[in-house]
């Protein structure tokens, strides 16, 4: 095999030299289109680069009132937030506030993100990271969007059909939710997510010691949310991806070394891959071979080495993502601290449970690809496309030619090379985490951006780069910036997204305004009322363009107010909003909706009220007045 300096120099596609690193940066965006015969001369006419230009233009620019091919659902990082952008035109169309409070939603003000997120309000903020959409049967079914939040460990829903966030779930027993896979097949029962820190058991301060700290792999029940099991692992878990008959998941473990500091994390030349048969697992709990921990109900399962739930297979350094291809053929552990990926043969898992094999024999390709690889991705048409941290790059390679050179055989695997600007973490193909994976689009996403746009301060926006691989080449069409920090995103065609355009009147989203109001004999869709339960005053109105059912109700100081807003518009688009002059109260009340905020009227005197969604020419006219009484 050639030396990695090499094989990188053989594949640049891009020239070293003739024109500058920058220069070429900044016509990237359009001349990725060109390919190799454009890019690799030196020289291209200004009128082939204006027609290559052209035809890039083309492909991936949604003209005013088309509609993009794809929803993306990006993860939001440390915003808290899921996006939503339209793909191939990388317009942002929508946010869904998840773990963050929205000012503009009101999520985390209303009574409704309330009863999603916890009334305690203990956690303002989160750090989203791996959004995947529930499947049946290997393909999406654009019922729910499941993501982590490794900051407070928790696990949300997000219902597609509304776009809202339905369910959050805090894992118990364990710190930080990081890496987060679904089950595919028959369906996504289960919600797969790793906790990445060892805590010591119980975690009460009595004992810190590393011996007696350990992390689990989770298991969600997708439709109740509550956590199924827990398994004990050895070492931590990074990344995870579930296979295609819904027997195996498989995980990343960088600290098999239980190392606190850096240097500990990096001794063993060898981490490992950790295989979780779900089968058995679900069996043992079946059977009551399980304990709980703390408070927690939870069942616990043993999968450290030994047990037969689980099998670990060593792969180079300090892996990091986790990808299972759509074929259903491998588990791909990209290796971060070695160039390499490690294919493992999910065929050969039954074996390796069964004891005829041992666990490196699983291993059918350890391709070398570059600098700190991160994510794989695919195009269901036998490629594979790793991000490079180190190198700034993504390696286009075959499976079958990696495999062929793991076995002795004088084959190049690598396809293409190709600069990405820069530092990518994630990559993710158009529906590439199913059956259905079409091999259209790669988005990357870049962790620095540094030059490629206008500067904004020290603190600079990131970059998500689009790449067309439908052809033999990929090609980069386009820069966009975003705020922290999407880790990964999903893109599903259009049509396996179906939304509602105006509320159901019975969406369970607010059912508890509906249950309150029926207590009080109230008819949310026509009532307009000021009930007075003690110090509780419920104020319950209408609204329909421009007006609210009521322009003033009384209320005594010291009352805890809650406020019921049901909008009567059928049309679809004419959201209105409720906001509390000076009382940090705020929220959507979209077509047929009810949304409720409750705060306490501590201060006598006149205070407005007003609608904050721009719904009419006499939007601003939509206002009232809450009248406190002085005590
Ligand atoms: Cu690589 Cu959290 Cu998926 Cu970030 S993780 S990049
Ligand atoms: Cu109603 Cu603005
Ligand atoms: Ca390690």
């Amino acid at each position: 095999m050639k030396k990695r300096d090499d094989l990188t120099k053989d594949l640049q596609e891009l020239p070293e030299s003739g024109q500058s690193r920058r220069r070429f940066m900044g016509a990237a965006a359009l001349a990725g289109v060109a390919g190799a015969t454009g890019l690799g001369t030196a020289v291209m006419s200004r009128e082939a680069f204006a027609a290559a230009a052209e035809e890039a233009r083309n492909k991936y620019v949604i003209h005013p009132g088309e509609l993009d091919e794809y929803y993306g659902f990006w993860s939001g990082g440390h915003s808290g937030e899921v996006r939503v952008l339209g793909v191939p035109s990388m317009r942002e169309l929508m946010r869904i506030p998840v773990f963050n409070v929205d000012s503009a939603t009101g999520w985390g003000i209303s009574n409704e993100s309330k009863d999603v997120l916890g009334h305690d309000n203990t956690h303002l903020n989160g750090d989203s990271h791996h959004p995947h959409i529930s499947m049946t049967d290997g393909r999406y079914d654009g019922k729910y969007l499941f993501i982590n939040d490794k900051a407070n460990t928790r696990v949300a829903r997000i219902r597609l059909d509304i776009m809202k966030c339905d369910k959050i779930t805090t894992i118990p027993n364990v710190q930080a939710i990081h890496g987060l896979r679904l089950q595919k097949v028959p369906k996504t029962k289960y919600v797969f997510c790793n906790a990445e820190y060892v805590i010591p058991h119980p975690n009460d301060g009595s004992d810190t010691s590393l011996e007696s700290s350990f992390t689990m792999f989770n298991a969600v029940d997708a439709e109740t949310m509550e956590v199924a099991f827990q398994v004990i692992v050895d070492g931590n878990l990074d990344n995870t991806d579930a296979d295609y008959t819904g027997k195996y998941a498989c995980s990343t473990c960088y600290n098999s070394e239980k190392a606190l500091d850096l240097a500990g994390t990096m001794r063993n030349d060898r981490d490992w891959a950790v295989v979780f048969n779900i089968e058995r697992i679900e069996q043992a709990v079946k059977n009551g071979n399980y304990k709980t921990l703390g408070d927690s109900k939870v069942p616990v399962v043993d999968g450290r080495a030994g047990s037969e739930l689980t099998r670990y297979i060593p792969v180079p350094k300090n892996p990091h993502g986790l990808n299972t291809s759509p074929d259903g053929k491998y588990f791909i552990a990209n290796g971060k601290l070695s160039p390499t990926a490690t294919i493992i043969a999910i065929d050969k898992l039954d074996d390796l449970f069964d004891g005829k094999i041992e666990p490196r024999d699983t291993v059918v390709g350890e391709p070398e690809l570059g600098l700190g690889p991160l994510h794989t991705t695919f195009d269901g048409r036998g490629n594979a496309y790793t991000t490079l941290f180190i190198d700034s790059q993504v390696a286009k390679w075959n499976i079958a030619d990696a495999i062929k050179h793991y076995n002795g055989e004088d084959v190049n695997y690598i396809r293409q090379k190709l600069d990405v600007h820069y530092q990518p973490g994630h990559n993710h193909a158009s529906l590439t985490e199913s059956r259905d994976a079409d091999g259209k689009w790669l988005v990357v996403l870049s962790k620095f951006s540094k030059d490629r746009f206008l500067p904004v301060g020290p603190l600079h926006a990131e970059n998500d780069q689009l790449i067309d691989i439908s052809g033999e080449e990929m090609k980069l069409v386009h820069d966009g910036p975003t705020f922290a920090e999407p880790h990964d995103c999903i893109l599903v065609r259009r049509d396996q997204i179906k939304t509602k355009k105006i509320y159901d009147r019975n969406d369970p989203f607010f059912a508890s305004a509906r249950e309150q109001a029926e207590k009080d004999g109230v008819t949310l869709e026509a009532d307009n009322k000021v009930i007075r339960d003690g110090n509780k005053v419920r104020v319950y109105m209408t609204s329909i363009a421009p007006q609210y059912g009521m322009t003033e109700f009384k209320v005594k100081q010291g009352d805890e107010v809650t406020v019921y807003v049901t909008n009567l518009d059928t049309i679809e688009d004419v959201t209105h909003g409720f906001c509390m002059v000076n009382h940090g109260v705020s929220m959507e009340v979209s077509p047929q909706q009810t949304s409720s905020v409750t705060f306490k009227a501590d201060r006598p005197g006149v205070h407005w009220y007003y609608c904050n969604w721009f719904c009419h020419a006499l939007h601003m006219e939509m206002r009232g007045r809450m009248i406190v009484e002085k005590a």
